[in-house]
């Protein structure tokens, strides 16, 4: 997706395609943007203290740039699952052996925390989703995620599409990997907006929309005030017995999940709104 770096706001993290095809990053101001200089990447700015070198950087004039998601190829995207009382009532609905397991973890200390992708397999607003060849119920997980420093600090906030099959969710939760890690499940984007700039990220409005043939035929909203967890608590344990040296991005749930009514279909095209982020939007392919 082509953006003039002129409409992003101010203070977010770009990456975007350089000529050469290779991956590269500015800091929007609001006024001209500062253009990270060649081999400079994410990790850079989740190391200790790294914003201070972005920061520093020269500014440059506005231009269009090619959208890529906003990681490094070897950042780790992870999630956690029901934070949300709307999560943990449609897994308890879907679910035909284990009801009790979802409502357990919305109660329990321990929050459910899994991976999701690794940077090089994560799509950018834009590019395609995937859905599963083997699955007969599919949808978008509409969530806040953030990205957090080496240290455990909350650098940035942006949007994830986690991309699930609840046909095989429901199966059996055992098969949460096969229903959340597939060809195209992840979206991340459209960019980074940093949290020093932002309000609580405990007020935000999100919204999703999936869009077929120009109608729209699901619309979810909802607030990450619902959030029966604290987002501080969700990045403790993720960086309890692990270490994320350049970085990591934990997304945080969801709270607007498509009932059995509503699957996705290739060509839909689906639509993501964060307030003070943006919008991550993705058109569905059939995978493989
Ligand atoms: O427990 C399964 C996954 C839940 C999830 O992804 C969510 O609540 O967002
Ligand atoms: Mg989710």
């Amino acid at each position: 997706m082509i953006v003039s770096t002129v409409d992003v706001p101010p203070d977010c993290l770009v990456a975007y395609r350089d000529d050469d095809g290779s991956r590269r990053w500015l800091l929007t101001t609001g006024a001209e943007p500062r253009w990270g200089e060649s081999g400079f990447g994410l990790r850079d700015v989740l190391a200790v203290d790294g914003m201070s070198h972005l920061d520093a950087r020269p500014t440059g004039p506005h231009r269009d740039v090619e959208l890529i998601a906003p990681v490094d190829d070897d950042t780790e995207v992870w999630a956690a699952g029901v934070t949300y009382e709307v999560s943990r009532e449609a897994r308890i609905e879907e679910s035909e052996r284990a009801a009790d397991v979802y409502a357990a973890v919305y109660d329990a200390q321990r929050p459910e925390l899994f991976f999701k992708s690794i940077g090089w397999r994560v799509r950018g607003s834009g590019e395609a989703i995937g859905i599963r060849s083997d699955s007969t119920w599919d949808v978008p997980e509409p969530e806040l995620a953030v990205v957090c420093g080496a240290a455990g600090d909350i650098v940035g906030a942006t949007i994830c599409n986690d991309v699930s099959s609840r046909s095989i969710e429901g199966e059996n939760p055992l098969y949460l990997p096969q229903a959340k890690i597939f060809h195209g499940a992840c979206a991340v984007g459209p960019w980074i907006r940093l949290v020093r700039s932002m309000g609580p990220l405990t007020q935000l409005d999100i919204a999703v929309e999936i869009r077929r043939r120009d109608a729209v035929v699901w619309f979810g909203d909802t607030c990450t005030a619902r959030l029966h967890r604290r987002i501080e608590d969700l990045v403790d344990f993720l960086f309890r017995a692990e270490r994320y040296p350049h970085g990591v991005v934990l997304s945080t749930g969801t709270s607007a999940v498509p009932g059995p009514e509503v699957t996705l279909q290739p060509d839909d095209d689906i639509v993501i709104d964060i307030d003070s982020i943006g919008r991550l939007r993705n058109a569905v392919q059939r995978g493989l």
